[in-house]
């Protein structure tokens, strides 16, 4: 794998003999407490996870290793005459902590098609399920039937020291990411352009050669797809995918299956999902309204209306976040330049106007602004990726790049199995009678 595995492997083990003497020295540091509250209500603000490479401020939004989405569009390298980072770079940022060369992302790009070839079966596994299967469960599917590449399982089958474990995770998460955007476009030209496949090419970087093969040859689709796995990459720990795959591969369960898990959470409706649930909302708003571009009035009636029928607006709100999503800003600030007369991403920005205020109002929503899924849809369809069920698969591509830099952290610093405790309501009621219960 070459110099950036030998990279890791120096930084890996500095960080590995710092952990051990923080361990040493503070480990009985308490992190905070934990309330009733937050053990019913999914665990908010519970600092139990380490993942180094990201980290999420409430305000100031997502920074990898330290540096902030405008920054990392300014400093990563990019393609020659483009204007967007490389995806590749941000992922070198991820997993070694500093930021890349031109030699270390063409390195990358040119390791990744390379190692990009995908075995006929799990052509074939796919194309065993019916077409109207949804793209995210075809794309899960696929990646758990090329589990049988697996290195790490073999190797484990066979017998590894326990320090060896990080080595073949580095090897299967840097052969899955190769094999991903290969997955992802066979399944996209399979259900929406007849099977009509268009092959790989291997001079592409990893981005421009998925905007390739889904059939999208412009320049303002390969900067858009660049700028789009650069930024869904990687939201810190505790989100459901990261967190799925984080928790999977404590098992010591290799990359495939963690990666597939990671998958399966990101295509709920309250995670990955809402890039898709995000048009269908505009669409079926528009449609109610018989217009393709309504205005601010009636944008605003339709989200009370949302409300009042107990749905969710899609694209607003956030677990953590308390402002609106750096990521959302950053897709604005391509649309302004790519195709700010684009009637959906008029539609997009008019309900950023209204909508904060609105759901400000309710005094129950958390985070009233958007996030990352309130514009994505809206620059696909301009150009020309109509099909919104195939939106999430986009974003698992490049939640790839986190979520497995952040497994090869794991297992180089050789994090245990994750087992957090739980408590029945009978042990709450007890607890706060203040009478002892007997825990496992
Ligand atoms: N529309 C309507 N109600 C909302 C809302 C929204 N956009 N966001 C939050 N709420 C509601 C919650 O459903 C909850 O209602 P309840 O008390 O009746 O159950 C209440 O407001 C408090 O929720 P919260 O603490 O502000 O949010 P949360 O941490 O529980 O949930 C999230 C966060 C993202 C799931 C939620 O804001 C939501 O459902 N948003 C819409 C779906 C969405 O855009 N998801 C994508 C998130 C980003 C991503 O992961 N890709």
């Amino acid at each position: 794998m070459g110099f950036v595995k030998d990279r890791f492997k120096v930084k890996a083990d500095s960080v590995a003999a710092e952990i051990k003497q923080i361990i040493a020295e503070h480990g009985n540091k308490v992190l905070g407490e934990t309330t009733i509250a937050q053990a019913y209500q999914g665990m908010r603000g519970i600092i139990g996870l380490i993942t180094e490479t990201s980290l999420l401020d409430a305000e100031d939004g997502i920074r990898f290793r330290g540096y902030s989405i405008p920054e990392l569009r300014e400093k990563l390298p990019k393609a020659p005459g483009g204007t967007e980072p490389l995806p590749e770079g941000l992922f070198y940022l991820m997993l070694i902590g500093e930021l890349p060369s031109e030699e270390d992302v063409e390195h990358l790009s040119a390791t990744f098609a390379r190692k990009s070839h995908v075995p006929n079966y799990v052509f074939d596994v796919i194309e065993k399920l019916p077409i109207s299967t949804h793209p995210m469960t075809q794309f899960s599917i696929a990646i758990t039937a090329l589990q049988k590449e697996s290195i790490f399982a073999k190797e484990y089958a066979n017998g590894i020291n326990k320090k060896e474990y990080w080595s073949y995770i580095f090897e299967d998460c840097m052969n899955l990411i190769a094999r991903l955007p290969r997955i992802a476009a066979y399944i996209y030209r399979r259900k929406y352009k007849n099977g009509d496949h268009i092959q790989p090419n291997g001079m592409l970087d990893w981005a421009g050669n998925f905007a390739h093969m889904l059939g999208y040859d412009n320049k303002g689709f390969y900067a858009l797809m660049r700028l789009y796995l650069t930024i869904h990459a990687d939201h810190e720990g505790g989100n459901v995918s990261a967190h799925a795959t984080h928790l999977v591969g404590s098992a010591l369960s290799d990359p495939y299956l963690c990666f597939a898990s990671g998958m399966n959470g990101l295509a709920g409706p309250l995670h990955g999902l809402a890039n898709q649930e995000v048009v269908k909302w505009i669409e079926d708003m528009c449609q109610e309204l018989n217009t393709n571009a309504p205005n601010k009035d009636q944008i605003s009636d339709y989200i009370k209306k949302t409300l009042t029928e107990g749905k969710v607006v899609p694209g607003y709100g956030h677990a953590v976040l308390r402002k609106t999503d750096p990521r959302f800003t950053a897709q604005m600030e391509f649309a302004k330049t790519h195709c700010p007369d684009d009637p959906m991403v008029q539609t997009v920005w008019n309900v950023y106007a209204v909508a904060p205020d609105i759901l400000g109002a309710t005094g129950k929503i958390k985070n009233p602004f958007p996030n990352v899924d309130a514009h994505s849809g809206a620059l696909l369809k301009h150009f020309g990726l109509i099909e919104e069920e195939f939106y999430t698969v986009i974003f698992g591509v490049s939640r790839a790049l986190g979520v497995l830099a952040g497994l090869c952290w794991d297992r180089a610093l050789g994090f245990p199995i994750e087992r957090p405790k739980s408590v029945d309501t009978h042990w709450i009621k007890a607890f706060i009678k203040g009478e002892a219960v007997k825990e496992d």
